[in-house]
């Protein structure tokens, strides 16, 4: 009796363990009503993620990077102290640095990533994008586009308006940060142990 009565009590805390890390991006509903879910949503760039409506996280002090000084966009917080990122974004902007962006103080040979941060940083991001939230996104209207979905860099961008890049603005991976092994699917880039059994690959990464 005394050991059914502990395995409920243990039951019970896990289920309310549970319930308290509940997000919008592991809660198995639809939240944005737009047909993915959870993970397979583009605005959800981890588990922790709590708005699956947008690409801001909904947690309390993440997406309040300067974008003189992005970290980890994964890990779900702004300071760099903890994945040793830092980097300006206009590293990873194709074409000028915008003054709005910082231009001025942009040095193009501050751009290096540390050994820290890849280390950090790398199990962290999602499929078909790098360290600081320039990802490849595929739709049937625009084809594949690489934008900076970080609200720090692109505060406004949403999956409606990926193609104007004064509002998603077009970005170039980091290679020495980023995703590595991953295959196109409709959306994000998949990664290819994920997608394969559901056999929604429509082409390998050409990147
Ligand atoms: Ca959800
Ligand atoms: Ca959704
Ligand atoms: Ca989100
Ligand atoms: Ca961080």
């Amino acid at each position: 009796m005394r050991i059914l009565c502990l395995l409920s009590i243990g039951l019970v805390l896990l289920l309310s363990a549970g319930v308290a890390d509940a997000t919008q991006c592991n809660d198995g509903i639809d939240n944005n009503s737009n047909g993915p879910v959870d993970l397979t949503d583009w605005y959800c760039k981890s588990e922790d993620d709590n708005d699956e409506g947008s690409f801001l996280s909904g947690l309390p002090g993440d997406d309040a990077n300067s974008p003189a000084a992005l970290d980890c966009w994964f890990d779900t917080n702004s300071g760099s102290g903890d994945d040793g990122c830092s980097i300006h974004a206009c590293c990873g902007i194709a074409g000028e640095c915008p003054d709005e962006l910082g231009g001025a103080q942009f040095d193009p040979e501050q751009c290096s990533v540390s050994q820290q941060c890849m280390d950090n940083c790398q199990p962290l991001v999602k499929a078909g994008c790098d360290c600081f939230g320039c990802c490849k996104i595929c739709t049937p209207e625009n084809g594949c586009l690489d934008v900076f979905v970080n609200p720090a860099v692109s505060p406004g961008c949403s999956i409606g308006s990926l193609s104007d890049p004064l509002v998603c603005l077009p970005c170039v991976q980091n290679n020495d940060c980023r995703y590595q092994d991953s295959v196109f699917a409709s959306g994000f880039e998949v990664a290819l142990l994920v997608v394969e059994p559901l056999g929604r690959i429509l082409e390998r990464a050409t990147r």
